[in-house]
Parts: structure tokens; sequence; C-alpha cells
């Protein structure tokens, strides 16, 4: 037992034989201050969780990530400002864009700046006790939390297999026994059953690195899947009128390489060779498992390779979320614990025949959330509005009675919790993503999306708009810039943009974003510097 536990202990023995008992004591501070736990995956599109009864709902059901459905809301319409990993993270942890956390890139944009403000700092000082497990991908050390275990191998990516881990950023381990999913699992739950300061309220940031590519399940979830998957609508999009999205690497026929879809080299080779192998494809080099196998058929192949896997890393995260949950239950903390699931991005699961994501098309743009808090959310909700990942941060305050700080550029929608309150959302959400080329040659852009309409401007090597008319065109496939009839509402989105822009601090000349994709800055964590802490 820890000295303040002790402590505590003695307290609460002083108190018991007074007017108070301590279990009251603790009752008042829960009620007035939530526990929060935010769980989140690793590229989990919306189509791939059953609470949304999308297309794939009924083949690959998500049970668990469900019952926080079912006890509480989820909403419909939750966006990124910039799809990728790290920026989401930033934007998710400042509540602000990544032009104003200096984090809009994963790609040699440098570490998040861990001195700035951040929602867990916040409710650590608000008496929070704080933590953060498993994916983190933000190269520095986490700050705000009371303890933090997250993976540094891979680039900050983690691996499936024999993740490497930084605990509290200073002690580096290796975790063999377990898969990357079940070891986060397993760490999430005992630091709430034995880590915390029982005495105070807990917020868990529990992130997964499923179902992140190269999607590599745990053995059991093998035998899902036995049949072969249908395609989405779009599988075989011609790019037609889309010149950003014709161009880039991160088509399932075209770009994707040995280790994606599990073909092995048959001899020994060195590291080097091993990832030259490894890496073969991804910039459109032609290979086939079997000179037989061709055209369609081969398409087909490296898609129900991927999709399969892909959904059993998904399993993995739902029993993964299933076990936290029934933890929970059985120890009474379903009701006065705020739960969110959500992921830093959404992803491609062959609409437009790819996989990734970075394009603000729905696929990747959407975000799943989901959360529940029986005290004040009402079990099986809806809510559709439109909302941003930066109103994640001054949402989670405001749960936790804290007001949102000046500078967070996010809002809270906390009265849109309530079913007695008809809160609106916000009317526009505006995008903005930066990495090229690396890693699959998305052209930088920024938009625009409304209720209905969405506008893009691709920008960074060449011109080009975009317009879609969401209510009759939902996978966006119709380009509708420049087409008669289109005038007053391209004007009017155009506009729309020049404000928001305004508002976020965004308006910059086309040069100085163009300088924002080329800059280069390295990472602290280099696979050289782990592979020396772990020896
Ligand atoms: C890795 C992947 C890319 C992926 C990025 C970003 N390549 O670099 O396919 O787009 O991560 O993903 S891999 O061969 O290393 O798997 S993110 O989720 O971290 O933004
Ligand atoms: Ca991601």
């Amino acid at each position: 037992m820890k000295a303040n536990t002790i402590f505590t202990a003695i307290i609460c023995l002083v108190l018991t034989f007074g007017m108070n008992s301590c279990s009251d004591n603790k009752q008042t501070v829960e009620e007035t201050k939530p526990n929060i736990l935010f769980i989140m995956a690793d590229d989990h599109a919306v189509a791939a969780i059953s609470a949304y009864k999308d297309w794939l709902s009924e083949i690959a059901p998500t049970p668990n990530i469900d019952r926080i459905a079912k006890n509480g809301m989820l909403m419909t319409r939750t966006f990124n400002t910039n799809s990728i990993c790290g920026p989401s993270r930033a934007a998710i942890l400042t509540g602000k864009y990544g032009h104003e956390s200096r984090f809009f890139k994963n790609e040699k944009g440098g570490d998040f700046d861990g001195s700035q403000q951040t929602f867990p700092k916040i409710l650590q000082k608000n008496g929070y006790q704080t933590a953060v497990i498993g994916k983190w991908h933000l190269g520095t050390a986490p700050t705000g939390f009371d303890y933090s275990k997250v993976m540094i191998n891979w680039g900050g990516q983690g691996t499936y297999f024999n993740p490497v881990f930084l605990e509290n950023g200073k002690d580096t381990m290796v975790e063999k026994t377990r898969h990357s999913t079940a070891q986060v699992a397993h760490d999430a739950i005992k630091w709430l059953d034995q880590g915390r300061d029982k005495t105070k309220p807990f917020m868990l940031m529990y992130q997964f690195k499923a179902p992140h590519r190269p999607w590599e399940p745990a053995p059991e979830f093998q035998k899902l899947f036995q049949e072969d998957l249908p395609h989405p609508a779009n599988f075989n999009d011609d790019y037609k009128g889309r010149k950003a999205a014709s161009k880039q690497w991160m088509e399932i026929e075209n770009h994707m390489n040995r280790k994606d879809l599990k073909v092995y080299p048959k001899e020994k080779l060195t590291p080097r060779e091993l990832n030259t192998y490894n890496a073969f494809g991804n910039k459109g080099q032609f290979w086939t498992p079997h000179d037989s196998l061709q055209g369609a058929a081969l398409k087909n192949w490296k898609y129900q390779t991927y999709i399969k896997d892909y959904l059993r890393c998904v399993a993995g995260v739902d029993k993964a979320v299933g076990q936290m949950l029934d933890y929970l239950k059985a120890n009474d903390m379903l009701d006065n614990t705020v739960i969110v699931y959500t992921s830093d991005q959404g992803f491609y699961l062959g609409e437009h025949g790819w996989f990734d994501k970075r394009f603000m098309y729905e696929e990747s743009f959407r975000m799943p959330f989901m959360i529940s808090y029986p005290e004040m959310i009402k079990p099986g909700t809806t809510n559709d509005n439109l909302l941003l990942n930066i109103d994640f941060a001054p949402t989670l305050l405001d749960l936790a009675g804290i007001e949102t700080p000046k500078d967070m550029q996010g809002t809270s929608f906390k009265n849109q919790l309530s079913p007695n309150i008809e809160a609106q959302g916000r009317d526009a959400i505006y995008y903005h993503y930066y990495e090229f080329p690396k890693w699959h040659n998305v052209e930088p852009h920024y938009g625009v999306r409304t209720d209905r309409y969405k506008l893009i401007h691709f920008y960074y090597s060449m011109d080009e708009w975009e317009l879609f008319d969401l209510d009759n065109d939902k996978h966006e496939m119709n380009n509708l810039y420049g087409k008669p009839g289109y005038e007053e509402i391209t004007a009017a989105l155009k506009k729309r943009i020049k404000e928001l822009q305004v508002e976020f601090k965004d308006d910059m000349s086309l040069e100085e974003m163009r300088a924002m994709t080329d800059m280069v800055v390295e990472r602290v964590y280099s696979e050289e510097n782990i592979n020396k802490a772990i020896k």
C-alpha cells in the first residue's frame, strides 16, 4: 500500500467514527466530477462499427463498441480537422487546429510541443488522476498525465507484435507476451484497478494501434470471415473530374505492398533487403503472388486479404472494449463515468478503390463518435449535428464543470447531450490537410462541408476545386464545380471558407500554406535510439 493510500485509509477510519463516512465523501466528488474514459482506435472507419448500420454492419458486427451507443448517444456527423494521426490527436488534446497547436503533419513535421495547454493538463489541475495508455504518436513524451505508457517504435506507430513502450517518459520496455490490442487493454484495466488514486476522479485515454496498417490481427481472430466480402459501391472509381483523386498512391489494386498482404520472402534476407521486399508495391510497382492471378481477380484478392485482416483487427478492439465495459460494470462505475469511443480519423475500406485516409471525402473525413453518461445522456439517442474533433476537449472539460479556455478553437457540445434541449451544431466544418508527397501522394487541400454541400480546393501543385452535392451524390463521384447552375452555391461556400479561415486564424497565403507542407523537422524517437534503450 502506498503512503498516501494508508493516509487516506486512516482518515477514512477516523471519519467513519465521526459524522461523515468516507464513501459518502467519495460519492460527493464523483457526483460533481464524473470519471472520463476516452477510448480511441486508429483508422477505425464509421462503416466498420455496426452501431452505424452502414454497409458492413451485418457482416462485421461490433457488439461491444455498440454497447456504448446503446447506453448513450451516437454522433453520426463528427469530422476531423486534418485526417491523419498526429494532427488529429493534437487537435483532440489542444482543442485547436494544427496550424495553432503547431502539429499538422506526421512526416517531418517535428514533435508535439508538450509544454502547451491540453485538456488532460487542465483536468489534472482540477483534481483528476490522468493517464494515457497505448498509441500516442506525437513524438515527445506525454505531459499532463499522472501515468503514461505509450508505444514508441515504428516511428511512434507501435507494432502489433512486440510493441515497444515508453513508461512515464523514462522507462523503455518491449511487451512480448500479448498482441498490441490485448496489451493496451490489459494495461488500461490494470491502471484503473491498481494504478490510480481512487479518491480522485480519473481521466484515462486508452488508445489502440488497431486497426491501422499493416492490419495484423491476433491469431484468435484469424478464423473470422471465411466467406468473401462484398465490394463497396464505388470500388471501381475512375476518378473522372477529380484530378487529385486520380494521382494518389492509395489504390488497393496498385499501391498495396507485400507486407500488407502477408506475402513473405522465401529466403532469409538482411533487414535492409527485407524492408525493400516488404515495401515493394507502395509506389505502384506491379507484383502478384502468382502469375495466374491478374487483373480484376488480383484486385479482388488484394481487397479480400486487406478487408478481412482489417475487420479481424476491429474484432480484437471490440473484444477489448467489452472487457473494459465489463470491468466498469463489475465495479459499479458505469453510471458515473463518461465513456467516449472514437478514432483519430476514418478510413477507406475499398471506397474509391482505396485504403488509407487524408482526403476530405466522407469515409476518412468522418470520425466515429459515441458517448455514454447515464446521469445525463438518454440511452439509445442519436445526434446528427456537425461536430469537430477540436470540440472534444471543450466538451470533456465542460462535463467536468470546467469552462473552455478562451484560446481553444473548439466549442463544447455538452448542451447537445441532454434530450431536453434542442441545441444546434455547427453550420459548416472547415478542413485543412498538409502532408505531401509521403505517404500516399495526396495533394494538400482545404475545404468546407455544410449540411448538404462540400467544396474542396487542392492548391499545392495544382489549382483544382471540387464541389459535391452530398444529398444526391453521397459517394462523391460527380464534381459539380464550374457546372452551370452551381455558381451561387459555389460563391457562398467560397465566402464561408474565407470566414472560417479568419475565425480559425488559417487565413494564410497559398505560399505560406505550401511552406508548411515543405517544412522538414525530424522526430525525437529514432529507431536507432529506441534500439539502444531496450538493449
Ligand atoms: C504509416 C503507413 C501509412 C500511413 C501512415 C500514417 N505506412 O506510415 O500507410 O498513411 O502511417 O498513418 S506503413 O507501411 O508504415 O504502415 S497514421 O494513422 O499514423 O496517420
Ligand atoms: Ca490513424
